[in-house]
């Protein structure tokens, strides 16, 4: 059975977000993630580390209470699919989960406070994040709609908005990891 859209991009989230890649998450892999976020704030901007740590730790939350549905503390792909769709993806749980990670990373690289990011800037944070700079470039040129070279914040946001919640499968803001995992 072909899986729609959404399907395939929380499958292909699941498998950035499995960091030590045994097929399911775990508080541990969370963890990891977080630290690879963290990593891309300067040292000393604490403020913004702390709230992507703690908007991690909401997400995981949200997983464990709402996803688990079999109660080992782990999530399974299936698991993880059926609570993005559900539950991650709640206007006030997508805000409080996801977008608080994305304000708080635009706000950490911002560092000349031009609110943009441009291409290497964008190609960089997500090779750090260990998506392949072949992936982040060419969704780079897909997501920058005015063509103007750079990333505005807005232009990020509304990527990653795409991404967790649009049903088009012609969405620039699914390409944001790369290929969609046609695993299934
Ligand atoms: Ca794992
Ligand atoms: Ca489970
Ligand atoms: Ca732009």
């Amino acid at each position: 059975m072909t899986e729609d859209v959404k399907a395939q991009k929380f499958s292909t989230l699941f498998r950035w977000f499995d960091q030590n890649g045994d097929g399911s998450l775990t508080h541990d892999d969370l963890r990891q993630m977080t630290e690879l976020f963290e990593g891309l704030a300067r040292e000393d901007d604490k403020e913004n580390a702390a709230a992507m740590r703690n908007a991690f730790e909401t997400w995981w939350r949200l997983l464990l209470t709402h996803g688990d549905s079999d109660g080992d503390g782990q999530i399974s792909r299936q698991e993880f699919i059926a609570v993005m769709k559900a539950d991650v993806t709640d206007p006030g749980h997508f805000e409080e989960a996801v977008l608080a990670i994305v304000d708080a990373l635009m706000r950490a690289l911002d560092t000349n406070e031009d609110s943009v990011l441009s291409q290497s800037e964008y190609v960089r944070m997500y090779d750090a994040l260990g998506v392949p700079p072949v992936h982040s470039a060419a969704a780079f040129r897909r997501l920058d709609r005015d063509g103007d070279g750079s990333l505005s914040h807005a232009e990020f946001r509304t990527a990653i908005s795409e991404f967790y919640l649009s049903d088009d499968p012609e969405a620039a803001g699914n390409w944001l990891l790369g290929p969609l995992d046609r695993a299934d």
